[in-house]
Protein backbone atom coordinates (compact mmCIF):
# COMPACT_ATOMS: atom_id res chain seq x y z
CA UNK A 1 0.00 0.00 0.00
CA UNK A 2 0.84 4.02 -0.82
CA UNK A 3 1.92 5.63 1.96
CA UNK A 4 -0.47 8.72 3.03
CA UNK A 5 0.64 11.28 5.16
CA UNK A 6 -2.06 12.84 8.34
CA UNK A 7 -2.50 16.72 7.04
CA UNK A 8 -2.15 17.39 10.56
CA UNK A 9 1.07 16.07 11.66
CA UNK A 10 2.78 15.43 8.21
CA UNK A 11 3.65 12.15 9.19
CA UNK A 12 3.35 9.62 7.01
CA UNK A 13 0.95 6.33 8.14
CA UNK A 14 2.19 3.06 7.37
CA UNK A 15 1.51 -0.75 7.37
CA UNK A 16 2.76 -2.86 9.90
CA UNK A 17 2.22 -5.64 7.61
CA UNK A 18 5.69 -8.05 7.85
CA UNK A 19 5.16 -9.86 5.13
CA UNK A 20 7.16 -8.80 2.36
CA UNK A 21 9.77 -8.41 4.62
CA UNK A 22 13.12 -10.73 3.87
CA UNK A 23 15.30 -11.39 7.02
CA UNK A 24 19.00 -12.32 6.04
CA UNK A 25 20.87 -13.51 8.92
CA UNK A 26 24.75 -12.99 8.57
CA UNK A 27 25.98 -16.26 9.78
CA UNK A 28 29.83 -15.82 10.01
CA UNK A 29 33.25 -15.50 7.58
CA UNK A 30 36.09 -17.12 8.44
CA UNK A 31 35.19 -17.54 11.84
CA UNK A 32 38.60 -16.55 13.95
CA UNK A 33 37.12 -15.12 16.52
CA UNK A 34 35.23 -17.29 18.16
CA UNK A 35 38.00 -19.89 16.77
CA UNK A 36 38.01 -23.22 18.37
CA UNK A 37 34.39 -22.84 18.94
CA UNK A 38 34.24 -22.55 15.04
CA UNK A 39 36.60 -25.35 14.35
CA UNK A 40 34.04 -27.93 13.50
CA UNK A 41 30.84 -26.27 12.83
CA UNK A 42 29.55 -22.82 11.42
CA UNK A 43 29.17 -19.75 13.78
CA UNK A 44 25.27 -20.00 13.81
CA UNK A 45 25.70 -23.37 15.51
CA UNK A 46 28.02 -22.27 18.15
CA UNK A 47 25.97 -23.74 21.47
CA UNK A 48 24.75 -20.59 23.73
CA UNK A 49 22.91 -20.36 27.37
CA UNK A 50 22.86 -24.48 28.11
CA UNK A 51 20.33 -25.51 25.38
CA UNK A 52 20.38 -23.08 22.59
CA UNK A 53 22.34 -22.04 19.63
CA UNK A 54 23.40 -18.52 18.08
CA UNK A 55 21.23 -18.80 15.49
CA UNK A 56 18.35 -19.52 17.74
CA UNK A 57 18.76 -15.80 18.89
CA UNK A 58 17.96 -13.79 15.13
CA UNK A 59 15.63 -16.53 14.01
CA UNK A 60 13.12 -15.88 17.65
CA UNK A 61 13.22 -12.09 17.11
CA UNK A 62 12.29 -12.65 13.57
CA UNK A 63 9.26 -15.19 14.76
CA UNK A 64 8.48 -12.51 18.03
CA UNK A 65 7.97 -9.68 15.16
CA UNK A 66 6.16 -11.68 12.43
CA UNK A 67 8.97 -12.24 10.00
CA UNK A 68 8.78 -15.08 9.02
CA UNK A 69 10.89 -15.56 5.92
CA UNK A 70 14.70 -16.00 6.83
CA UNK A 71 17.58 -16.68 5.11
CA UNK A 72 20.87 -17.34 7.18
CA UNK A 73 23.87 -16.68 4.78
CA UNK A 74 27.36 -18.79 6.16
CA UNK A 75 30.84 -19.43 4.67
CA UNK A 76 30.55 -23.51 4.72
CA UNK A 77 27.65 -25.20 5.04
CA UNK A 78 27.55 -27.32 8.68
CA UNK A 79 25.27 -30.69 9.07
CA UNK A 80 24.59 -29.36 12.54
CA UNK A 81 23.81 -25.98 11.38
CA UNK A 82 21.30 -27.38 9.20
CA UNK A 83 19.51 -30.32 11.59
CA UNK A 84 19.37 -27.84 14.03
CA UNK A 85 17.11 -25.55 11.87
CA UNK A 86 15.04 -28.30 10.49
CA UNK A 87 14.17 -29.49 14.05
CA UNK A 88 13.68 -26.62 15.52
CA UNK A 89 11.58 -24.44 13.05
CA UNK A 90 10.80 -25.85 10.03
CA UNK A 91 7.99 -27.69 11.03
CA UNK A 92 5.95 -24.89 12.61
CA UNK A 93 7.21 -21.77 10.53
CA UNK A 94 4.20 -20.54 8.48
CA UNK A 95 3.30 -24.53 8.14
CA UNK A 96 -0.44 -23.53 7.59
CA UNK A 97 -0.16 -21.06 4.53
CA UNK A 98 3.94 -22.51 3.81
CA UNK A 99 4.62 -18.31 3.66
CA UNK A 100 7.61 -19.02 5.64
CA UNK A 101 11.16 -20.85 6.07
CA UNK A 102 14.43 -20.95 7.62
CA UNK A 103 17.21 -21.71 5.43
CA UNK A 104 21.14 -22.18 5.46
CA UNK A 105 22.46 -20.57 2.13
CA UNK A 106 26.29 -21.32 2.07
CA UNK A 107 28.64 -19.52 -0.36
CA UNK A 108 28.89 -21.58 -3.41
CA UNK A 109 30.92 -22.04 -6.43
CA UNK A 110 29.09 -21.03 -9.49
CA UNK A 111 30.16 -19.76 -13.31
CA UNK A 112 29.34 -16.11 -12.11
CA UNK A 113 31.34 -16.85 -8.75
CA UNK A 114 34.45 -18.88 -8.05
CA UNK A 115 35.20 -17.86 -5.18
CA UNK A 116 33.88 -17.57 -0.62
CA UNK A 117 32.35 -14.22 -0.03
CA UNK A 118 34.33 -11.61 -0.11
CA UNK A 119 32.73 -9.68 2.65
CA UNK A 120 28.92 -9.32 4.36
CA UNK A 121 27.88 -7.29 1.04
CA UNK A 122 29.69 -9.77 -1.11
CA UNK A 123 27.69 -12.68 1.11
CA UNK A 124 24.16 -10.96 -0.13
CA UNK A 125 25.20 -10.13 -3.43
CA UNK A 126 26.02 -13.43 -4.26
CA UNK A 127 22.64 -14.28 -3.39
CA UNK A 128 20.68 -11.26 -5.19
CA UNK A 129 19.19 -13.79 -7.90
CA UNK A 130 17.77 -15.57 -4.84
CA UNK A 131 16.41 -12.35 -2.77
CA UNK A 132 14.97 -10.57 -5.90
CA UNK A 133 12.79 -13.29 -6.71
CA UNK A 134 11.04 -12.79 -3.11
CA UNK A 135 9.64 -9.94 -4.47
CA UNK A 136 10.50 -8.35 -0.68
CA UNK A 137 10.19 -4.96 -0.48
CA UNK A 138 12.72 -4.83 2.14
CA UNK A 139 15.32 -7.04 3.09
CA UNK A 140 16.41 -6.76 7.08
CA UNK A 141 19.82 -7.78 7.88
CA UNK A 142 21.09 -9.21 10.89
CA UNK A 143 24.22 -10.26 12.54
CA UNK A 144 24.59 -14.17 13.73
CA UNK A 145 26.59 -13.63 16.81
CA UNK A 146 24.57 -11.19 19.05
CA UNK A 147 22.62 -11.37 22.42
CA UNK A 148 19.58 -9.27 22.44
CA UNK A 149 15.66 -9.33 22.58
CA UNK A 150 14.43 -7.07 19.81
CA UNK A 151 10.82 -6.19 18.28
CA UNK A 152 11.80 -5.70 14.78
CA UNK A 153 8.69 -3.88 13.92
CA UNK A 154 9.34 -0.06 15.36
CA UNK A 155 12.90 -0.44 13.14
CA UNK A 156 10.71 -1.59 10.07
CA UNK A 157 8.07 0.90 10.41
CA UNK A 158 10.49 3.76 11.56
CA UNK A 159 12.75 3.31 8.01
CA UNK A 160 8.71 3.04 6.12
CA UNK A 161 7.65 6.38 8.27
CA UNK A 162 10.65 8.11 7.42
CA UNK A 163 10.63 6.88 3.60
CA UNK A 164 14.32 5.70 4.27
CA UNK A 165 16.80 4.01 1.64
CA UNK A 166 18.89 2.19 4.33
CA UNK A 167 18.33 2.70 7.79
CA UNK A 168 20.52 1.40 10.94
CA UNK A 169 19.87 0.61 14.12
CA UNK A 170 21.87 2.19 16.90
CA UNK A 171 22.62 1.79 20.31
CA UNK A 172 24.51 5.10 22.82
CA UNK A 173 28.33 3.54 23.38
CA UNK A 174 31.21 4.34 25.34
CA UNK A 175 34.57 5.55 24.88
CA UNK A 176 36.56 2.69 25.71
CA UNK A 177 34.51 0.19 23.36
CA UNK A 178 33.55 2.90 20.73
CA UNK A 179 36.71 1.78 18.37
CA UNK A 180 35.05 -1.87 17.97
CA UNK A 181 31.84 -0.19 16.06
CA UNK A 182 30.82 2.34 13.47
CA UNK A 183 30.13 5.29 14.77
CA UNK A 184 27.65 7.87 13.24
CA UNK A 185 26.37 11.64 13.60
CA UNK A 186 22.79 12.53 12.99
CA UNK A 187 20.88 15.38 12.46
CA UNK A 188 17.79 16.46 14.47
CA UNK A 189 15.49 14.14 12.31
CA UNK A 190 17.94 11.00 13.31
CA UNK A 191 19.23 11.47 9.63
CA UNK A 192 22.85 10.02 9.15
CA UNK A 193 24.99 13.01 8.34
CA UNK A 194 28.57 11.23 8.95
CA UNK A 195 29.69 7.49 9.14
CA UNK A 196 33.15 6.26 10.18
CA UNK A 197 33.82 2.28 10.40
CA UNK A 198 35.87 1.26 13.74
CA UNK A 199 37.58 4.86 13.49
CA UNK A 200 40.96 5.01 16.14
CA UNK A 201 42.76 8.02 17.73
CA UNK A 202 42.14 11.60 16.59
CA UNK A 203 39.17 9.70 14.38
CA UNK A 204 37.74 8.06 16.95
CA UNK A 205 37.87 11.60 19.20
CA UNK A 206 36.12 13.59 15.86
CA UNK A 207 32.60 11.06 16.28
CA UNK A 208 32.37 12.06 19.69
CA UNK A 209 28.40 13.78 19.70
CA UNK A 210 25.91 15.04 22.47
CA UNK A 211 24.09 11.96 22.79
CA UNK A 212 21.45 13.97 24.97
CA UNK A 213 19.82 14.42 21.72
CA UNK A 214 19.02 10.77 22.00
CA UNK A 215 17.16 11.42 25.25
CA UNK A 216 20.30 10.49 27.48
CA UNK A 217 20.61 12.29 30.54
CA UNK A 218 23.49 14.57 31.39
CA UNK A 219 25.47 11.96 33.13
CA UNK A 220 24.63 8.91 31.14
CA UNK A 221 25.62 11.18 27.70
CA UNK A 222 29.08 11.95 29.32
CA UNK A 223 29.80 7.93 30.12
CA UNK A 224 28.20 7.21 26.38
CA UNK A 225 29.56 9.96 23.69
CA UNK A 226 29.45 7.76 20.92
CA UNK A 227 26.41 6.74 18.87
CA UNK A 228 27.19 3.16 17.23
CA UNK A 229 25.87 1.00 14.86
CA UNK A 230 24.40 -2.60 15.83
CA UNK A 231 25.55 -3.85 12.39
CA UNK A 232 21.79 -4.20 11.63
CA UNK A 233 20.14 -2.94 9.07
CA UNK A 234 17.01 -2.05 6.80
CA UNK A 235 17.12 -1.61 3.25
CA UNK A 236 14.82 -1.03 0.66
CA UNK A 237 15.13 -3.72 -1.84
CA UNK A 238 15.40 -0.84 -4.41
CA UNK A 239 18.61 0.53 -3.02
CA UNK A 240 20.07 -3.13 -2.51
CA UNK A 241 20.10 -3.64 -5.51
CA UNK A 242 21.33 -0.28 -7.11
CA UNK A 243 24.07 -0.43 -4.14
CA UNK A 244 25.17 -4.08 -5.00
CA UNK A 245 24.99 -4.41 -8.61
CA UNK A 246 25.63 -0.59 -9.82
CA UNK A 247 27.18 1.46 -7.84
CA UNK A 248 29.22 -0.47 -5.55
CA UNK A 249 29.84 -3.83 -7.49
CA UNK A 250 33.79 -3.88 -6.29
CA UNK A 251 32.72 -2.94 -2.04
CA UNK A 252 32.30 -5.91 -0.45
CA UNK A 253 31.59 -4.84 3.47
CA UNK A 254 28.19 -3.07 4.70
CA UNK A 255 29.84 -1.16 7.93
CA UNK A 256 33.13 -0.10 6.09
CA UNK A 257 31.89 0.54 2.43
CA UNK A 258 28.50 0.11 1.23
CA UNK A 259 26.36 2.69 4.25
CA UNK A 260 29.27 5.44 4.08
CA UNK A 261 29.27 5.30 -0.18
CA UNK A 262 25.32 5.16 0.24
CA UNK A 263 25.41 8.42 2.74
CA UNK A 264 27.89 10.18 0.57
CA UNK A 265 25.70 9.81 -3.00
CA UNK A 266 22.88 11.33 -0.93
CA UNK A 267 20.53 7.78 -0.77
CA UNK A 268 18.58 8.56 2.78
CA UNK A 269 20.15 6.80 5.46
CA UNK A 270 18.14 6.64 8.77
CA UNK A 271 19.36 5.86 12.13
CA UNK A 272 16.89 4.07 14.78
CA UNK A 273 17.99 4.04 18.30
CA UNK A 274 17.27 0.89 20.58
CA UNK A 275 17.07 1.34 23.84
CA UNK A 276 17.25 -2.61 25.09
CA UNK A 277 20.20 -4.69 26.10
CA UNK A 278 22.26 -5.59 23.02
CA UNK A 279 25.93 -7.11 23.12
CA UNK A 280 27.86 -8.58 20.21
CA UNK A 281 29.34 -11.67 21.64
CA UNK A 282 31.31 -12.77 18.78
CA UNK A 283 34.35 -12.87 20.29
CA UNK A 284 35.35 -16.06 23.01
CA UNK A 285 35.99 -13.28 26.50
CA UNK A 286 32.57 -11.42 25.64
CA UNK A 287 30.80 -14.72 24.73
CA UNK A 288 31.84 -16.31 27.93
CA UNK A 289 30.75 -13.23 29.91
CA UNK A 290 27.52 -12.95 28.35
CA UNK A 291 26.50 -16.53 28.96
CA UNK A 292 27.69 -16.24 32.43
CA UNK A 293 25.72 -13.08 33.33
CA UNK A 294 22.90 -14.74 32.29
CA UNK A 295 23.44 -16.44 35.60
CA UNK A 296 23.03 -13.63 37.79
CA UNK A 297 19.78 -12.72 39.24
CA UNK A 298 18.29 -10.25 37.60
CA UNK A 299 20.48 -11.00 34.14
CA UNK A 300 20.19 -7.72 31.54
CA UNK A 301 19.21 -11.27 29.39
CA UNK A 302 17.01 -13.45 30.28
CA UNK A 303 15.86 -16.61 27.47
CA UNK A 304 12.26 -16.48 28.92
CA UNK A 305 9.99 -13.50 28.68
CA UNK A 306 5.89 -15.00 28.06
CA UNK A 307 5.78 -12.32 25.46
CA UNK A 308 8.55 -12.83 23.06
CA UNK A 309 10.53 -16.08 24.35
CA UNK A 310 14.16 -17.56 22.85
CA UNK A 311 13.21 -21.00 20.49
CA UNK A 312 15.23 -23.97 20.22
CA UNK A 313 14.86 -27.56 19.11
CA UNK A 314 12.39 -29.58 21.05
CA UNK A 315 14.09 -32.23 22.35
CA UNK A 316 12.06 -34.03 24.71
CA UNK A 317 14.86 -35.14 26.89
CA UNK A 318 14.43 -36.19 30.68
CA UNK A 319 15.04 -33.95 33.41
CA UNK A 320 17.95 -32.82 34.95
CA UNK A 321 19.45 -35.33 37.96
CA UNK A 322 21.43 -34.13 40.79
CA UNK A 323 22.84 -35.86 43.48
CA UNK A 324 24.44 -34.43 46.49
CA UNK A 325 25.81 -31.67 45.39
CA UNK A 326 26.23 -27.91 45.69
CA UNK A 327 24.83 -25.52 42.64
CA UNK A 328 24.89 -21.75 43.23
CA UNK A 329 24.28 -19.35 40.53
CA UNK A 330 23.94 -21.56 37.80
CA UNK A 331 22.43 -22.43 34.56
CA UNK A 332 21.54 -26.08 34.10
CA UNK A 333 20.27 -27.64 30.61
CA UNK A 334 18.01 -30.51 29.86
CA UNK A 335 19.00 -33.80 30.54
CA UNK A 336 22.36 -33.50 32.52
CA UNK A 337 23.32 -35.57 35.46
CA UNK A 338 25.62 -34.34 38.09
CA UNK A 339 26.80 -36.22 40.93
CA UNK A 340 28.14 -35.27 44.25
CA UNK A 341 29.92 -32.12 43.17
CA UNK A 342 30.66 -28.18 43.88
CA UNK A 343 28.94 -26.00 40.82
CA UNK A 344 29.24 -22.17 41.48
CA UNK A 345 28.66 -19.60 38.49
CA UNK A 346 28.51 -22.15 35.66
CA UNK A 347 26.63 -22.64 32.63
CA UNK A 348 25.92 -26.65 32.11
CA UNK A 349 24.78 -27.64 28.66
CA UNK A 350 22.23 -30.47 27.74
CA UNK A 351 22.81 -34.29 28.23
CA UNK A 352 26.46 -33.04 30.64
CA UNK A 353 27.72 -35.92 32.78
CA UNK A 354 29.49 -34.18 35.90
CA UNK A 355 30.76 -37.32 37.57
CA UNK A 356 31.63 -37.33 41.63
CA UNK A 357 33.91 -34.69 43.50
CA UNK A 358 34.18 -32.37 40.91
CA UNK A 359 34.89 -28.60 41.23
CA UNK A 360 32.90 -26.67 38.47
CA UNK A 361 33.40 -22.58 38.91
CA UNK A 362 33.12 -19.73 36.28
CA UNK A 363 32.93 -21.76 33.61
CA UNK A 364 30.47 -22.83 30.36
CA UNK A 365 30.41 -26.49 29.78
CA UNK A 366 28.56 -27.13 26.37
CA UNK A 367 27.24 -30.92 27.03
CA UNK A 368 26.82 -33.59 24.62
CA UNK A 369 25.02 -34.16 21.33
CA UNK A 370 23.97 -37.75 22.31
CA UNK A 371 24.16 -40.20 25.32
CA UNK A 372 26.43 -43.02 25.26
CA UNK A 373 25.62 -46.42 25.85
CA UNK A 374 27.84 -47.44 28.45
CA UNK A 375 27.95 -51.20 27.91
CA UNK A 376 28.89 -50.73 23.89
CA UNK A 377 31.19 -47.95 24.67
CA UNK A 378 33.26 -49.96 26.94
CA UNK A 379 33.24 -52.74 24.47
CA UNK A 380 34.97 -50.52 22.31
CA UNK A 381 38.91 -50.03 21.74
CA UNK A 382 38.53 -46.45 20.90
CA UNK A 383 36.06 -45.22 23.37
CA UNK A 384 38.47 -45.55 26.67
CA UNK A 385 37.19 -42.61 28.58
CA UNK A 386 33.71 -41.40 28.98
CA UNK A 387 31.88 -38.63 27.53
CA UNK A 388 31.63 -35.53 30.42
CA UNK A 389 34.02 -35.06 33.11
CA UNK A 390 35.46 -37.44 35.54
CA UNK A 391 35.78 -37.45 38.66
CA UNK A 392 37.56 -35.70 41.01
CA UNK A 393 38.18 -32.97 38.51
CA UNK A 394 38.36 -28.94 38.81
CA UNK A 395 37.37 -26.54 35.94
CA UNK A 396 37.95 -23.22 36.69
CA UNK A 397 37.48 -19.88 33.96
CA UNK A 398 36.99 -22.05 31.09
CA UNK A 399 34.44 -23.43 27.94
CA UNK A 400 34.24 -26.80 27.24
CA UNK A 401 32.77 -27.69 24.62
CA UNK A 402 30.40 -30.26 23.42
CA UNK A 403 31.06 -34.29 23.51
CA UNK A 404 34.52 -33.71 25.50
CA UNK A 405 36.22 -36.10 27.31
CA UNK A 406 37.30 -34.93 30.77
CA UNK A 407 39.75 -37.27 32.29
CA UNK A 408 39.93 -38.14 36.23
CA UNK A 409 41.61 -35.72 38.43
CA UNK A 410 41.95 -33.00 35.85
CA UNK A 411 42.69 -29.74 37.01
CA UNK A 412 41.72 -27.31 34.37
CA UNK A 413 42.41 -23.63 35.93
CA UNK A 414 44.56 -21.86 34.09
CA UNK A 415 47.03 -22.16 36.69
CA UNK A 416 49.96 -19.94 35.15
CA UNK A 417 47.52 -17.33 34.72
CA UNK A 418 48.14 -17.30 30.86
CA UNK A 419 46.66 -14.68 28.76
CA UNK A 420 47.30 -16.27 25.29
CA UNK A 421 48.62 -19.67 24.51
CA UNK A 422 47.26 -21.36 20.94
CA UNK A 423 50.44 -23.64 20.97
CA UNK A 424 50.96 -25.74 23.98
CA UNK A 425 47.36 -27.35 23.43
CA UNK A 426 47.46 -27.47 19.90
CA UNK A 427 47.51 -31.45 19.35
CA UNK A 428 45.67 -31.60 22.73
CA UNK A 429 42.42 -30.36 22.11
CA UNK A 430 42.80 -26.65 23.99
CA UNK A 431 43.86 -23.20 23.62
CA UNK A 432 43.67 -20.18 26.08
CA UNK A 433 42.47 -17.13 24.98
CA UNK A 434 41.58 -13.90 27.28
CA UNK A 435 42.85 -16.16 30.09
CA UNK A 436 39.82 -17.95 29.39
CA UNK A 437 40.90 -22.16 28.74
CA UNK A 438 38.90 -23.74 25.84
CA UNK A 439 38.84 -27.21 25.44
CA UNK A 440 37.74 -28.25 21.81
CA UNK A 441 34.93 -29.77 20.53
CA UNK A 442 35.25 -33.47 20.67
CA UNK A 443 38.43 -32.99 22.50
CA UNK A 444 39.91 -36.21 25.11
CA UNK A 445 41.46 -34.95 27.95
CA UNK A 446 43.42 -37.07 29.83
CA UNK A 447 43.57 -38.62 33.27
CA UNK A 448 45.82 -36.02 35.78
CA UNK A 449 45.79 -33.52 33.11
CA UNK A 450 46.87 -30.24 34.77
CA UNK A 451 46.22 -26.75 32.33
P1 LIG B 1 31.65 -6.40 12.65
O1 LIG B 1 30.79 -7.28 13.47
O2 LIG B 1 33.08 -6.31 13.02
O3 LIG B 1 31.04 -4.92 12.54
P2 LIG B 1 31.71 -8.02 10.27
O4 LIG B 1 32.94 -8.74 10.62
O5 LIG B 1 31.52 -7.56 8.89
O6 LIG B 1 31.52 -6.74 11.11
O7 LIG B 1 30.51 -8.97 10.68
C1 LIG B 1 29.14 -8.67 10.67
C2 LIG B 1 28.36 -9.98 10.73
O8 LIG B 1 28.46 -10.63 9.48
C3 LIG B 1 28.87 -10.98 11.75
O9 LIG B 1 27.78 -11.69 12.29
C4 LIG B 1 29.76 -11.90 10.93
O10 LIG B 1 29.83 -13.18 11.48
C5 LIG B 1 29.02 -11.90 9.61
N1 LIG B 1 29.93 -12.10 8.46
C6 LIG B 1 31.16 -11.57 8.28
N2 LIG B 1 31.67 -11.95 7.10
C7 LIG B 1 30.75 -12.73 6.52
C8 LIG B 1 30.70 -13.46 5.29
N3 LIG B 1 31.70 -13.42 4.44
N4 LIG B 1 29.60 -14.20 5.03
C9 LIG B 1 28.58 -14.24 5.89
N5 LIG B 1 28.56 -13.59 7.06
C10 LIG B 1 29.62 -12.84 7.38
C11 LIG B 1 29.68 -4.72 12.14
C12 LIG B 1 29.52 -3.38 11.45
C13 LIG B 1 29.80 -2.24 12.43
C14 LIG B 1 28.93 -2.43 13.65
C15 LIG B 1 29.15 -3.81 14.25
C16 LIG B 1 28.24 -4.08 15.42
O11 LIG B 1 30.37 -3.31 10.32
O12 LIG B 1 29.56 -0.99 11.83
O13 LIG B 1 29.20 -1.42 14.60
O14 LIG B 1 28.88 -4.80 13.28
O15 LIG B 1 28.57 -5.29 16.03
P1 LIG C 1 27.33 -29.44 16.90
O1 LIG C 1 26.02 -29.68 17.48
O2 LIG C 1 28.32 -29.35 18.03
O3 LIG C 1 27.42 -28.23 16.07
P2 LIG C 1 27.00 -31.96 15.32
O4 LIG C 1 27.17 -31.90 13.84
O5 LIG C 1 27.62 -33.14 15.95
O6 LIG C 1 27.72 -30.68 15.94
O7 LIG C 1 25.44 -31.86 15.60
C1 LIG C 1 24.76 -32.32 16.73
C2 LIG C 1 23.65 -33.32 16.42
O8 LIG C 1 24.27 -34.47 15.90
C3 LIG C 1 22.79 -33.79 17.56
O9 LIG C 1 21.48 -33.35 17.37
C4 LIG C 1 22.87 -35.33 17.55
O10 LIG C 1 21.61 -35.85 17.23
C5 LIG C 1 23.79 -35.69 16.43
N1 LIG C 1 24.99 -36.47 16.76
C6 LIG C 1 26.25 -36.04 16.64
N2 LIG C 1 27.15 -36.98 16.93
C7 LIG C 1 26.45 -38.08 17.25
C8 LIG C 1 26.81 -39.41 17.64
N3 LIG C 1 28.09 -39.79 17.76
N4 LIG C 1 25.81 -40.27 17.89
C9 LIG C 1 24.55 -39.89 17.74
N5 LIG C 1 24.14 -38.66 17.38
C10 LIG C 1 25.07 -37.75 17.14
Amino acid sequence: EPPTTTAATGARVVSDNMENVLSIILGGGAGSRLYPLTKKRAKPAVPLGANYRLIDIPVSNCINSDINKIYCLTQFNSASLNRHLAQAYNANIGSYTKTGFVEVLAAQQSPTNKTWFQGTADAVRQYTWLFNSSKCDEYLILSGDHLYRMDYKPFIMKHREVGADITVSAVPMDEERAEAFGLMKIDGTGRIIDFAEKPKGDALKAMAVDTTVLGLDAEKAKEMPYIASMGIYVFSAKAMEDLLMKHCKEQNDFGGEIIPHAKDMGMHVQAFLYDGYWEDIGTIKAFYNANLQCNKENPQFSFYEAKAPIYTSSRFLPPTKILDSAVTQSTIGDGCFIEKSTIKNAMVGLRSHISEGCVIEDTLLMGADFYENKAVCASKDDCFMPLGVGPGSTIKNAIVDKNARIGANCSITNKNNVETDVETGKDAGWVIKDYIIVIEKDATIPDGTVI
